[in-house]
């Protein structure tokens, strides 16, 4: 029974984030010890090391049966596996480039998934003070506050914001650069935070229509993908197609309408699974 006692989760992943927050905080605007993962643009430091592994042993202290998955774990060769147990999701800092260079869109995201699907998800950016917050059937709240989708249905009236990260293969940079330019063209105006929980988070609170991505990971949008479906938005695959947590894209919108524009107008790329 307390495995499933999603009351007890879901504060338990509010405690987490705000202590995860403590450390984000204090570390922010001083030196960093950085070491580069796949390139010079994919980081770690200390501070995702340190708050993934607080988190992950005291959900394992207190739900022995769960499963987890981590980006630091998953960088550590630990098998990155989406079962129908009950999954904790975790970031613990998404923006690492962002927190490296202390611009102020970083933040630590926790999900739990049961059966495949999402059930909770917390979003805290300690710097902005902006918690955002998910429960499956119960909507989506930023500091307490009900947030909702602006509903809009016409690109050209539409914010999209999409992250640019470059890709070490030529072939996919020009896929990158074709779907900006189709979009620089078409839409209301483009915005990038550089963290794709956050970046999620602006269309689940109306602030922004349209959030996509080719080549982010799981931990990057567990939490985020419930906060803006209960937040009255659209979450699938690129392709228009449902949404597969571990292949590696997103489509969110703040309308299905909005949606199918952008399926019709992105192409996509294939990455490895996570
Ligand atoms: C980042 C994502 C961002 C993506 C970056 C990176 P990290 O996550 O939030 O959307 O463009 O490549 O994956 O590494 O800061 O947790």
């Amino acid at each position: 029974m307390n495995s499933l006692d999603l009351d007890d989760c879901f504060q338990t992943a509010l405690d987490l984030a705000k202590e995860a927050g403590l450390i984000i905080s204090e570390a922010f605007k001083k030196a960093k010890k950085v070491e580069e993962k796949t390139s010079p643009r994919d980081l770690v430091t200390e501070t995702d090391k340190l708050i993934e592994d607080q988190v992950i042993s005291k959900l394992q202290e207190l739900y022995p049966n769960h499963k987890f998955i981590g980006e630091e774990s998953t960088a550590a060769g630990i098998k990155c596996e989406l079962t129908n147990d009950p999954t904790w999701i975790i970031d613990p800092v998404d923006g690492t480039l962002n927190f490296v260079h202390s611009f102020p869109y970083t933040c630590i995201s926790i999900a739990l998934w049961v059966d495949k699907k999402p059930c909770l998800g917390v979003v805290y950016n300690p710097v902005l003070q902006q918690l955002y917050t998910a429960r499956k059937n119960a909507g989506a709240f930023l500091n307490g506050e009900r947030i909702r989708v602006s509903g809009k249905e016409d690109l050209s009236r539409s914010l999209v914001v999409m992250e640019m990260g470059y890709r070490p293969d030529e072939k996919k940079m020009e896929v990158v650069h074709r779907n900006a330019k189709k979009l620089i063209e078409r839409c209301h105006g483009t915005r990038a935070l550089g963290s794709a929980a956050l970046d999620m988070c602006l269309v689940a609170e109306g602030a922004a229509e349209v959030y996509w991505e080719n080549g982010l990971h799981a931990w990057d949008m567990a939490a985020s993908v419930l906060l803006i479906t209960e937040a009255g938005g659209v979450v699938l695959d690129i392709t228009g197609g449902p949404h597969d947590l571990m292949n590696r894209r997103v489509l969110c919108a703040a309308s299905p309408q909005l949606a199918q524009q952008m399926v019709q107008l992105l192409e996509v790329y294939d990455e490895d699974r996570d």
